[in-house]
């Protein structure tokens, strides 16, 4: 049983707690993470089931095309990614993409665009997903070279992109290419690109420690309608941040969720496990595991919900959610990886719950801007700050 006292913090209102109860009875009865293998078919089966039961509605924002809310609501999201995460990270990753994928549509679509893509996400009809990164651009964005060139009444994409999620099974990705406004991150744009246009194709599936959908893709001659176009020329850079702002946020809530499974697992273990006339739970050594786990599961959480907290009250977190990310995903590995202690031999086994763990925690501490990513935006508005502060 995991601790649920959190939820009385005073960052949530009661439809938190309601919509967390409700998600956990949920989950328990219709999550299951044992996929036999086909990833694919699971992610499809996890974004289907989660559109039919409604949860799907938090992931984009606008009640007129599908969302619960006008406006993504951060807490909704981040406890329903830390309650997915703690029953299976396939169910939270097929829930996160969604957001993701589409955040962009939500926050800059036209009302054309969130009508067409929206409504189909949150129903769990349509698959999203957030294609950024290229094979010499994850951490710097503004080097992108995926090109957008105006032709007509189209734009014709060209180039690459990869470490997409969903790449290979999505029905539209979200494209950000340099259309040339201006150097750098100001000459960038964000497209919404069918996955049948012609010219876009899936160069690689990429195979992963945790496995997920996850692809390469290459854009030849990819026609697309100006239409396709989210906000205006030159924005993409932005759009993608302020995409980033949201979303970051809840993969600090998944590796909170990822933590707290680990430490009930390690709890499991420690009070059962008999050694030397004793249980493991009986030693002072294994009890400064414990403290130390349980306070790192409550410092990341008190993070990501201030975080989230913040954002709903229409405030900037771009420092507040990059704090909430770095701590929560380095401190669910170090979490994670003292329950594998304390489960031993087991703990190595292989689809052992606390060895899944081990290998679904390590790629959030890279996707969504790297550790090293945040570290560098926390100092630089802590600097910023303090420069202004120093003018005054
Ligand atoms: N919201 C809105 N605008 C933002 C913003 C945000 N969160 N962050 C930056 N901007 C704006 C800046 O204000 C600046 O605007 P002006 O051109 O008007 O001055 C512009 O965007 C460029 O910002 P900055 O100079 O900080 O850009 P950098 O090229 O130095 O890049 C980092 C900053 C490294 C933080 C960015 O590239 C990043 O987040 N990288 C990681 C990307 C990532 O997460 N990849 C994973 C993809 S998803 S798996």
């Amino acid at each position: 049983m995991s601790d649920k006292s959190y939820l009385d913090w005073p960052f949530f209102d009661d439809r938190h707690r309601q919509l967390q109860a409700d998600l956990e009875r949920w989950a328990s009865d219709n999550i299951t993470d044992d996929h036999h293998g086909d990833t694919d078919a699971a992610c499809r089966d996890f974004v289907a089931r989660l559109g039919a039961a409604g949860w799907l509605r938090y992931a984009v924002g606008g009640t007129s095309c599908g969302g619960q809310y006008d406006v993504i609501d951060t807490r909704a999201i981040c406890l329903l990614r830390e309650t997915l995460a703690r029953h299976s990270g396939l169910a939270d990753f097929a829930f996160a993409m969604q957001g993701l994928g589409s955040g962009a549509i939500t926050l800059h679509g036209t009302p054309q665009q969130k009508q067409r893509y929206l409504k189909k996400v949150a129903a769990g009809a349509s698959i999203a997903a957030f294609a950024l990164s290229e094979p010499n651009s994850g951490s710097d964005v503004a080097a992108m070279s995926c090109a957008a060139r105006r032709d007509g009444n189209d734009y014709v994409l060209d180039g690459e992109k990869t470490w997409i999620s969903n790449g290979g099974i999505a029905n539209f990705y979200v494209v950000f290419a340099r259309t040339g406004e201006a150097p750098g991150s100001r000459g960038l744009s964000a497209f919404i690109v069918d996955a049948t246009t012609p010219g876009l194709e899936i160069a690689e599936r990429i195979k992963v420690i945790a496995p997920h959908p996850l692809a390469r893709l290459r854009f030849t001659e990819c026609r697309i309608p100006a239409g396709s176009m989210i906000g205006m020329p030159g924005q993409g850079f932005k759009i993608a941040m302020q995409t980033l702002d949201i979303f970051r946020t809840s993969v600090a809530a998944a590796a909170l969720g990822f933590a707290r499974h680990a430490l009930d697992e390690a709890l499991r273990r420690a009070t059962t496990r008999p050694m030397f006339n004793q249980k493991l739970a009986d030693f002072q050594i294994t009890q400064t595991k414990l403290a130390q786990m349980a306070t790192g599961v409550d410092i990341s959480a008190l993070l990501t919900y201030r975080a989230a907290w913040q954002r709903d009250q229409g405030q900037t977190v771009t420092r507040e959610a990059a704090m909430a990310k770095m701590t929560a995903t380095e401190t669910a590995q170090q979490v994670i990886d003292a329950a594998v202690q304390i489960w031993g031999g087991l703990g190595v086994v292989s689809e052992h719950p606390v060895e899944r763990l081990y290998r679904e925690i390590r790629a959030l501490r890279i996707y969504e801007g790297a550790t090293e990513v945040q570290q560098l935006i926390i100092a630089r508005q802590t600097l910023s700050a303090y420069e202004q502060e120093v003018r005054k």
